[in-house]
């Protein structure tokens, strides 16, 4: 019997869903999902068997034309992940075709993927007719000479079998890197400190989500089997804590509440969850707060 291993790097622009199909392939929530565009900030691996193969999925960070030192680092991250990866998979969403953002992307990916297995996903094929599919296919593989096409929809999962399928056949032979059981890659208090920005990134508006970052402090487990966290949200301004509190601190109640539910399925035990807001006007330039995200803060520089 011969076993397989390898990585895949999941790449496309942001919202393009990324992380949803990480998800769906590890069939556990390992990496938060929003319908606004930059959630994914570094590099999150997961683990899923297919046959004797071991497919790590790696998600990135959505590329884009980064403006700040965290866009930077973030898209540095991404790219990162594509080099290092054994099979990279660009999702492009169906609807949206090929945006400048897309032609940006498979300009580079040139040279990233030279020597390298690329595959096409088209994703969110739920969002637009079959025609229209066929036409896109066409257009990308003109641009790009793709090793196979497929055609997805992450979130319903048409599609993702065959995708996995074929992934577990191009995947090098060899030892599998993690225990067979093994679903992620990424410390508990940075998937605990996701899940927390995740909630704040459905409740708030605008900007406000792109300028927070949230680090688990502490966590002490205790006697009875629950565990206590303590969460700290890092924002830039005096208005942005008002805004997190809420009146009479019913935002950050309701963030918090939907967090520790969604910590205690994850953890299957009880969680007392605590999250302190600070005002840190100059975080985006800490080099600590990168380290906490799993991001290299050199890569932001310009
Ligand atoms: N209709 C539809 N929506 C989808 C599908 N896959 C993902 N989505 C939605 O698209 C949005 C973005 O999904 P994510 O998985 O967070 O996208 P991402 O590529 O990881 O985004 P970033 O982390 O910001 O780069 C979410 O609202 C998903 O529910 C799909 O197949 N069909
Ligand atoms: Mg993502």
């Amino acid at each position: 019997m011969t076993t397989r291993a390898g990585f895949i790097a999941l790449i496309g622009e942001p919202n393009a869903g990324k992380s949803t199909l990480l998800n769906r392939m590890v069939g556990a929530k390992v990496s938060i999902v929003t319908h606004k565009v930059q959630t994914t900030r570094a590099r999150i691996r997961g683990v899923a068997m297919e046959g004797e193969s071991q497919l790590v999925f790696v998600d990135t960070p959505g590329l884009f034309q980064p403006r700040r030192r965290l866009d930077r680092a973030m898209v540095a991250a991404a790219w990162g992940g594509a080099a290092d990866a054994d099979v990279i998979v660009l999702l492009i969403e169906a609807h949206r075709g090929i945006t400048e953002g897309v032609e940006r992307i498979l300009e580079r990916l040139q040279d990233v993927g030279k020597g390298r297995t690329v595959a096409l996903a088209i994703n969110k094929i739920d969002r637009v007719k079959s025609e229209a599919l066929l036409r896109l296919t066409q257009d990308l593989n003109a641009r790009f000479s793709f090793a196979k096409t497929f055609m997805i929809s992450a979130e319903r999962g048409h599609g993702v079998e065959d995708l996995r399928k074929w992934l577990a056949e191009q995947v090098p032979e060899g030892p599998w890197l993690y225990p067979e059981d093994q679903i992620a890659d990424l410390p508990m208090r940075m998937i605990a400190a996701e899940i927390t920005r995740e909630k704040l990134t459905l409740r708030l508006h605008q900007e406000l989500p792109y300028q927070l970052t949230v680090e688990t402090e502490a966590w002490e487990e205790r006697e009875d089997g629950s565990a206590r966290i303590d969460q700290i949200i890092y924002v830039m301004r005096d208005g942005h804590k008002g805004i997190i509190l809420g009146k009479g601190g019913e935002t950050i109640k309701a963030v918090s509440k939907a967090a520790r539910e969604e910590l205690e399925e994850f953890l299957g035990r009880r969680v007392h969850l605590f999250c302190q807001i600070k005002v840190r006007p100059n975080w985006l330039d800490e080099a600590e707060r990168y380290s906490e995200m799993g991001l290299d803060f050199r890569d932001g520089n310009a």
